[in-house]
C-alpha cells in the first residue's frame, strides 16, 4: 500500500510553492546500452538545453530523438529562499507531476527517489539535503526512460532485430499495442513546495445527500508531531461558514446544500464549497490547506446512471493529451481552448482515454461541471504475459496512485481500469475480478468499469463492472464503406450486451477517420461526409436505446492525434471531429446540434 497522501500542492499561509518551468538542460543517451549516463554519472555534468516540461520528441529536427527509446536526462538549478534552507521547521518537497515512463531523481548528485509510470505524480522530501549549510541553490537531475515492456502500464515490447544483413548490429525497436504516440519526458511541471514539519498529509472527502441536507464526510491524516489539533470549516461560494468540526474525522452537515451538478443539468451547476483545514500544534507551527468540495451522489441501477438521484446521459468525447510540438506536454492555452470547444459542443462529459490527465484538467472539470470517466494507463493489455501476477500487482498499485490523486474531484464519477484488453483470454477473469474489487475497496463511492471491444458472450471481465462500456467501429474496421449495416449491427450489439448482463451501457467509442477538407458525395471513407454519415447512423440507434438502458455516447475522438507510423495512419489518427489544431470538421457541427438538443431535453 502507498505511503502518505498526494495532495495537490497549493499555496496557503503555511505553504510556499515554486514551479520549475522554463529551461532545463537535456541530453539523450544514444550509447548502445543506454547506460553511459549512469556510468559517467551525468548527474554531475552540464547537459544540452531544451525546454521542459514537455515531451522531447517533436521539438527538435532530429529523427533519432523523435523515435528515441531509452534514458534521457534533464537537469536544472533551483534557487531556494533562505527561509526554506535555514528553518529546520520547514519541510521542502520536490514533486514531479508526470515523467514518462520510469524516472530516477537526484538532488545535488544524491539519489532521492525513483518512480514507475507516467501521468501520475510522485515526490521526495529533500529538506535534509537542502538544509545543510549556507547553500541556497540545488541541482535537480531527472533521468527518464520511456521503454515499455510486457509488465509496464501501458505494456509494450522491445523487439531485437538480429539479422545483421537487414539491420545494424544491436538494432531494436519499441513495439506497442496502443494507438497513440509514446511521447516521453517531463510532460508536466516539476514543483518545489514547503509545509511545516508537522503537516496535513492527506484529506479524503466523500459526500452524500439526505433530503436537502448535504453531508460531507472527511478524514484527515497528519504527519510529524503527535500533538496537534484540527479545525475544519466548510465555506460556501460567498465565503460564509456553513459548517464546522474538529478532529481528524467527522461529518459536516449542510442544510439546504447547493449540490454539484453537471453544467447542463441544473441552473446552478458545479457548485463548489471550500473545505478549510487548519492544523495547530502546541508549538508555533500551523498548517493550512483548502480543498474544493462538490456535494453530489453517484449511483448505478440496472439501466441508469444517476447523479444526485437523477438519470444522467453522457454526451461527450474521448480525448487525448496531444497537440502539435508539445506532444503530451502541459499547456494552459491549449487546455482553455479545449474547454471552450467542449462548451461550444455542448459536451457534458469525457473519458480520460487512455491515461490520467493533469490535475489542472480535473480542477477545471470540477469548476465547469464536466463529468469525467477517469481512466488509468491500462491500454493495450493484449499479450498473455501482461495478465500475469507481476503485471497485476503493478496495475493494482497504479490504481492506488490514481485513486489517491483523484478521489476528491466531484467531476470524477467513474473509474476505468483499462481500455480494450484481451478480456476473452482465460486469465482475464481473475485479473479483472481482482483489479475491480481492489478499486472498489479503495473507493466505495464510485462505480468501476473497463472499456471493452470483446464479444458480449466471451468477455470474462464484464461480470465485474458496474457499467458496460463498449467500443465498436461498424463500417470502419469491417464492412468498409457499407454505412447501411450500422444500425442493424449496433442494435444487435446493445441488445446482446443488455440481455447478457443487465447493466447500463455506454458507447464508449465510435467514429471514423476524416481528413479535413476531403469531400465526397456519395460519402467515401476518409471524407468529412463519410464521418458525418457514420455518426448519424449511430445516433439514430442511440436515440432509440437511450430510452431504455443506453446511458451515454462518447465520440472517438475529440481531436486528431499523433500515433506510431503505420500504413493505417496518415500522420496520426484522423478520427477527430476537430483537427489536431482544433479546427472543426463537418462532424463537429452535427454533434454540436445534437448535444445541445439532448441537453435541452434532459435539463
Ligand atoms: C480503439 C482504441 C483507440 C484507437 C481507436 C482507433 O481504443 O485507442 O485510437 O480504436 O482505431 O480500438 O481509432
Amino acid at each position: 500500500a502507498l505511503q502518505g497522501g498526494m495532495l495537490f500542492p497549493r499555496e496557503s499561509p503555511s505553504r510556499e510553492l515554486k514551479a520549475l518551468d522554463g529551461l532545463w538542460r537535456f541530453r539523450a543517451d544514444f550509447s548502445e546500452n543506454r547506460r553511459q549516463g549512469f556510468e559517467q554519472q551525468w548527474y554531475r555534468q552540464p547537459l544540452r538545453e531544451v525546454r521542459a516540461p514537455g515531451a522531447f520528441n517533436d521539438i527538435t529536427q532530429e529523427a533519432r530523438l523523435r523515435n528515441f527509446v531509452g534514458w534521457v536526462w534533464y537537469e536544472r538549478e533551483a534557487i531556494l529562499p533562505q527561509r526554506w534552507t535555514q528553518d529546520s521547521e520547514t519541510r521542502v518537497m520536490l514533486r514531479i507531476n508526470s515523467a514518462h515512463y520510469y524516472a530516477v531523481v537526484w538532488v545535488n548528485g544524491i539519489h532521492v527517489v525513483e518512480h514507475e509510470g507516467g501521468h501520475l505524480p510522485f515526490e521526495a522530501d529533500i529538506s535534509k539535503l537542502v538544509q545543510t549549510g549556507p547553500l541556497t541553490t540545488c541541482r535537480i537531475t531527472i533521468a527518464i526512460n520511456n521503454t515499455l515492456t510486457p509488465h509496464t502500464l501501458p505494456p509494450g515490447s522491445i523487439i531485437y532485430k538480429a539479422d545483421t544483413s537487414m539491420y545494424p548490429k544491436g538494432y531494436f525497436v519499441q513495439d506497442i499495442s496502443f494507438d497513440f504516440f509514446n511521447y516521453a519526458g517531463l510532460h508536466r511541471s516539476v514543483v518545489l513546495y514547503t509545509t511545516p514539519t508537522t503537516y496535513i498529509d492527506d484529506i479524503t472527502v466523500t459526500t452524500n445527500v439526505e433530503q436537502d441536507i448535504g453531508l460531507v464526510n472527511y478524514w484527515i491524516s497528519v504527519q510529524g508531531n503527535e500533538h496537534f489539533e484540527l479545525e475544519v470549516r466548510l465555506l460556501d461560494e460567498d465565503g460564509n461558514v456553513v459548517a464546522e468540526e474538529t478532529g481528524h474525522q467527522g461529518q459536516l452537515r449542510v442544510p439546504g446544500a447547493n449540490l454539484w451538478w453537471p453544467y447542463l443539468m441544473h441552473e446552478h451547476p458545479a457548485y463548489l464549497y471550500s473545505l478549510e483545514v487548519r492544523m495547530t500544534t502546541t508549538g508555533p507551527m500551523s498548517d493550512f490547506y483548502t480543498l474544493p468540495v462538490g456535494i453530489r451522489t453517484v449511483a448505478v441501477t440496472e439501466s441508469k446512471f444517476l447523479i444526485n438521484g437523477k438519470p444522467f446521459y453522457f454526451h461527450g468525447v474521448n480525448k487525448h493529451e496531444d497537440s502539435d510540438i508539445r506532444g503530451k506536454g502541459f499547456d494552459w492555452p491549449l487546455l482553455m481552448k479545449d474547454f471552450n470547444l467542449l462548451y461550444w459542443l455542448g459536451a457534458n462529459s469525457f473519458r480520460t482515454s487512455h491515461y490520467p490527465y493533469s490535475e489542472e484538467v480535473l480542477q477545471l472539470c470540477d469548476r465547469y461541471g464536466i463529468v469525467v470517466i477517469d481512466e488509468c494507463p491500462g491500454v493495450g493489455i493484449v499479450l498473455p504475459q501482461s495478465f500475469g501476477n507481476e503485471s497485476l500487482q503493478h496495475h493494482l498499485a497504479v490504481m492506488e496512485e490514481l485513486v489517491r490523486r483523484d478521489k476528491n474531484h466531484p467531476a470524477v464519477v467513474m473509474w476505468s481500469v483499462a481500455n480494450e484488453p484481451s478480456s476473452a483470454l482465460k486469465p482475464a477473469g481473475y485479473y479483472f475480478k481482482t483489479l475491480i474489487s481492489h478499486t472498489r475497496a479503495l473507493d466505495p463511492t464510485r462505480p468501476v468499469t473497463f472499456v471493452t471491444n470483446t464479444r458480449y458472450d466471451a468477455d470474462l471481465g464484464a461480470p465485474y463492472v458496474d457499467v458496460i462500456c463498449v467500443n465498436s467501429y461498424f463500417s470502419w474496421y469491417h464492412d468498409y464503406g457499407h454505412l447501411e449495416v450500422i444500425q442493424l449491427q449496433l442494435k444487435s450489439q446493445f441488445e446482446n450486451w443488455y440481455k447478457t448482463h443487465q447493466k447500463p451501457i455506454i458507447q464508449s467509442e465510435y467514429g471514423a477517420e476524416a481528413i479535413t477538407g476531403f469531400h465526397e458525395d456519395p460519402p467515401i471513407m476518409f471524407s468529412e461526409e463519410y464521418q458525418k454519415a457514420l455518426l448519424e447512423n449511430y445516433h439514430s440507434v442511440f436515440d432509440q436505446k437511450r430510452k431504455e438502458y443506453v446511458v451515454g455516447e462518447l465520440i472517438w475522438n475529440f481531436a486528431d492525434f499523433m500515433t506510431n507510423q503505420t500504413p493505417l495512419r496518415v500522420i496520426g489518427n484522423k478520427k477527430g471531429i476537430f483537427t489536431r489544431q482544433r479546427h472543426p470538421k463537418s462532424a463537429a457541427f452535427i454533434l454540436r446540434e445534437r448535444y445541445w438538443r439532448i441537453a435541452n431535453e434532459t435539463r
